[in-house]
């Protein structure tokens, strides 16, 4: 309690004697009125109140925060590295400036019972200060995404020697609805580069995703190192479909990517895909393979025609390697075993090889999380159904217990095409445009009680998309519309409200260099970059 008050009061010090250097200022600048309520955030905060003022970032702002340690410090610098993106002003964190302040952003840490989870935040701007409040870092994050989405992208006036982007004046209440909001990238279909994979987490991060999930492993392609067994990359590594090349992450550019992820408050989910889609492992190791045909290298898309011997020691102790391995490189709670479309499994042979895979990845700790198929084995209700086709296999994993994944493949399916002239994409679920990839409800979804529901995950399959170019097209904009569905409350989702703020990521999206798709339901913003203009040709 006495430590509370005290570092109340310095809190209230720091900030009384940073605004008072305001004291000797300059005029004010008097800023047209602003509406935060209409501000182009996605997903939409909990709760927004305007106060109609403007809180003028520029050269004289700086950020503190009120503790450095435990992440504090490092979202304090991100978020001045952020601004930077945008207005190239270079803010100081947890500095004193040569220059007056005239204004702070103040990241705080609060145990505040108004925050209920680690990522809750409110964000308290007024002319003189934002005020981030959270647990942790990890709500402090999620806040800054917000303030960033709400940065004007040009300044009051782009000749002035001292620009000042006008932020809204207000207040936010937020949090998130479904804890896991995730994407998935299939890396072994066609290979994505480190580099890739790091954009795609940078985008996923501004619309306040926590999860990717890498498919690491399937029929034409084996992409993460295991040291044990090293032909798996070798060999399997060695194509992808179409027979270009192929790849894989060594451990240590795992690890970056993990790190990446991490700094971004996104937990990295690995699937290795068994006992099906395991051809590539199987032409490594012959052992392994269980359909009795000879194996080789497959740069097609066919599926379920491969699957793992399941009644043999030797193959459950190659899996205990490769778990054990990933396992140990992998900080986040979840292993992700696939278990989906093994046809030529006899189902007695595919019930067991669960049962057995799902005790290996507990006893390297971690929770287990499977393509719907996996409640037909025994699993307990620790381990987490993926729902992306079988309403029944989601009705049986409710019925153990257990959480589920939505993944719908008619609505989250990044790469269901978006209409029949799509360049890139299939379509075996439905053409998906951008309206019904936003239009349906996550909670409740098709009789699944909400408590059940651990949150969402877009998968974008890879047999169609072989570099980033294209994987942005099937990406966006439709994975923004997920962060929405799964952030955002009910009450706060309205297609008619999100394609504004969605026509107004524009400016964003071409700042990053995004191909995303612009499809004609949305009358997307022009932006100073022009990038749509030319794309729209
Ligand atoms: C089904 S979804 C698959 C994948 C394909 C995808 C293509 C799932 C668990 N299996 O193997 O890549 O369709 O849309």
């Amino acid at each position: 309690m006495k430590s509370l008050l005290i570092k109340t009061i310095l809190s209230i010090t720091i900030l009384g004697a940073l605004v008072a250097c305001t004291e000797n200022k300059k005029p004010e600048i008097n800023f047209p009125p602003t509406d935060l309520t209409v501000a182009n955030m996605i997903p939409k905060p909990l709760k927004t109140i305007a106060t109609n003022n403007a809180f003028g970032l520029d050269q004289f702002t700086a950020i503190y925060t009120s503790q450095t340690e435990n992440g504090f410090a490092e979202v304090g610098q991100y978020l001045s590295d952020k601004i930077n993106e945008v207005t190239k002003l270079n803010l100081l964190v947890n500095e004193r400036s040569e220059n007056s302040v005239d204004r702070i952003i103040y990241i705080n840490q609060s145990d505040s019972t108004d925050l209920a989870t680690n990522e809750s935040y409110q964000l308290y701007i007024t002319k003189d200060s934002a005020i981030i409040n959270s647990k942790t870092a990890e709500g402090a994050f999620r806040a800054v995404q917000t303030f960033r989405q709400i940065i004007p992208e040009t300044s009051n006036d782009t000749l002035a020697e001292q620009p000042i982007w006008p932020i809204p004046t207000g207040k936010i209440i937020d949090a998130p609805n479904f804890e896991y909001r995730g994407s998935m990238l299939d890396v072994a279909r066609h290979f994505f580069s480190v580099e890739d994979v790091k954009k795609y987490i940078d985008l996923l991060a501004y619309y306040k995703y926590s999860i990717l999930h890498l498919h690491l492993s399937d029929d034409q392609g084996w992409r993460i190192e295991i040291k044990s067994w090293p032909k798996l990359t070798e060999v399997g590594g060695s194509t992808e479909v179409g027979g270009e090349g192929g790849g894989f992450y060594t451990q240590e550019q795992y690890k970056e990517i993990v790190d990446y992820a991490a700094a971004n408050y996104i937990t990295i989910v690995p699937e290795i895909d068994m006992p099906g889609h395991t051809n590539a492992a199987s032409v490594s190791y012959p052992f392994l393979n269980g359909n009795g045909k000879k194996v080789k290298l497959y740069e097609g898309t066919h599926v379920g025609f491969s699957t793992f011997d399941t009644r043999k020691d030797t193959v459950y102790a190659f899996i205990d390697d490769v778990v054990r391995e990933i396992s140990a490189i992998t900080p986040g709670p979840y292993f992700h075993m696939g278990g989906d479309e093994s046809h030529v499994t006899k189902k007695n042979d595919y019930i067991h090889f669960v049962n057995k895979v799902e005790k290996i990845v507990k006893k390297h700790r971690k929770r287990m999380i499977g393509w719907d198929e996996i409640v037909t084995a025994d699993i307990d209700s620790e381990a987490v159904a993926q729902f992306w086709a079988s309403k029944e296999n989601a009705d049986l994993a409710v019925k153990k217990g257990m959480k589920v994944i939505l993944s719908p493949a008619k609505r989250a399916y990044l790469d269901m095409q978006y209409d029949s002239l799509s360049k890139h994409g299939l379509h075996w679920a439905a053409f998906v445009p951008v309206d019904s990839a936003y239009i349906w409800t996550p909670e409740n979804y098709e009789g699944i009680p909400t408590e059940n529901i651990l949150g969402i995950e877009a998968p974008l399959w890879s047999e169609t998309i072989s570099n980033i170019d294209e994987l942005e097209y099937l990406a966006f904009p439709r994975a923004i519309g997920h962060a929405e569905l799964s952030w955002s409350t009910q009450e706060n989702r309205d297609w008619d409200n999100y394609k504004v703020r969605l026509a107004n990521q524009a400016p964003y999206l071409d700042r990053m260099d995004v191909k995303y798709y612009p499809s004609k339901l949305i009358d997307w913003k022009k932006s100073k970059y022009s990038y749509t203009e030319i794309k729209k040709d």
